[in-house]
């Protein structure tokens, strides 16, 4: 029952390094990234292109570990080994790499691939206050001198406002998207949708809408017709599963969980919240919203998740950590004790890359499938 937008999806990934290249050759400039918080409207408005980084395999772990400690965050072992070993295409093709002040991992990891790549690091800060907002709107203010600086190009008031209108138009068929995943059955697997927002950090960002807008016309035929997956209704809420690292989701629809609403910088955390206005300050506010558990009192996060619980009519939630994250990891209590407050069903899932614990994975995961 794949989608043919899902199949589109694969054909244009499979096609994407080709095209990515091309348009190097054109002139321009690539910016690889490594989070949600790198605001892409700006490198789009310099005629640049962002590409997302993050590494989701374990073959580029090992390379890793040569040079960072083994109880570190796979995520970050992954990417750093990626570029180590220059196996990553997007990587290659990137003139310079976005870090960010998140989580103390990856900052620290970027102090070492400083010397594998051109890099620059915008400082996020941690608390949620004014004065750390301004702090951002400098940082987003930087990032603007920096890629007109790469690219040779003037970022106009007039590309800034045409970038700012296709981001959000991103925004909103994710948005419909959501909504038409509130149907019985659901329309769409997880899985699907998981490889959407994947390759939503890598596509070109006219073959995203593209995409997205064939899919949306097709799922509202499905819901007409009342189509789709039946199973228990999952929500996924913790680290990103950047491309490469499917496991949870497949393993919860191997065993008969539907996964209906992701929140992950691979769910709605890319999506949310529309960039309100024109200006810098406008697209850094947007940004700064994003609830990580990177943050000092990141009660959104929670408000979120009961909402989307609410919203999504789910019947229990995943959280997901992977190893070594501490930030989602201790956040995990709260959110766990929230969503037990109200009666909603909790299973916290810690894991890595590898196949390992796939087994254990899968007894844990279909046992709380048929306990909800
Ligand atoms: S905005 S979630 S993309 S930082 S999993 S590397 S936090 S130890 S990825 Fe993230 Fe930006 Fe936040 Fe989103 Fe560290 Fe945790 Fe690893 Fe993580």
């Amino acid at each position: 029952m794949k989608t043919q937008a899902i199949e589109k999806l694969m054909q244009k990934f499979a096609n994407r390094k080709e095209q990515l290249y091309k348009q190097k050759e054109e002139g321009r400039k690539v910016f690889g990234m490594f989070c949600a918080y790198v605001p892409i409207e700006i490198i789009l408005a310099g005629n640049a292109i962002p590409v997302g980084l993050c590494g989701g395999k374990n073959d580029t772990i090992p390379i890793a570990e040569e040079d960072l400690p083994r109880n570190l965050c796979p995520l970050i072992k992954s990417s750093y080994g990626f570029k180590k070993a220059k196996t990553c295409p997007y990587f290659e093709a990137s003139d310079i790499v976005i870090g960010e002040t998140t989580c103390e991992g990856k900052k620290k990891m970027f102090e070492l691939m400083e010397n594998l790549v051109p890099m620059h690091v915008m400082h996020l800060p941690h608390m949620k206050d004014n004065s750390s907002l301004e702090i951002w709107i400098k940082e987003v203010e930087k990032l603007k001198e920096l890629v007109e600086k790469e690219t040779g190009n003037k970022i106009t008031e007039e590309k800034l406002k045409e970038m700012v209108d296709k981001v959000n138009k991103i925004r909103e068929l994710f948005y419909k998207l959501y909504e038409l995943r509130r149907a019985k059955p659901a329309p769409i697997k997880g899985l699907d949708v998981l490889k959407l927002f994947q390759f939503a950090y890598l596509l070109d960002v006219d073959d995203t809408i593209e995409v997205l807008e064939d899919l949306i016309k097709e799922l509202e035929e499905r819901v007409k017709k009342g189509e789709g997956y039946e199973g228990k209704r999952i929500l996924i809420t913790g680290c990103p599963m950047v491309a490469g690292n499917n496991k949870i989701v497949e393993i919860i629809e191997e065993v008969g969980g539907i996964v209906v609403g992701e929140e992950s910088c691979t769910g709605t955390r890319f999506f949310e919240n529309y960039v309100e206005g024109y200006s810098i300050e406008d697209i850094a506010k947007r940004y700064f919203k994003i609830p990580c558990a990177c943050r000092f009192k990141n009660d959104e996060r929670i408000e979120n998740i009961k909402r989307l619980v609410k919203d999504l009519d789910v019947d229990g939630v995943v959280y997901y950590t992977l190893q070594y994250c501490h930030t989602f990891n201790v956040e995990g209590a709260k959110v766990e004790e929230a969503l037990k407050e109200e009666g909603i069903p909790v299973i916290r899932i810690e894991t890595d890359y590898s196949e390992s614990d796939k087994e254990q994975l899968k007894t844990r995961l279909e046992a709380f499938i048929e306990m909800i």
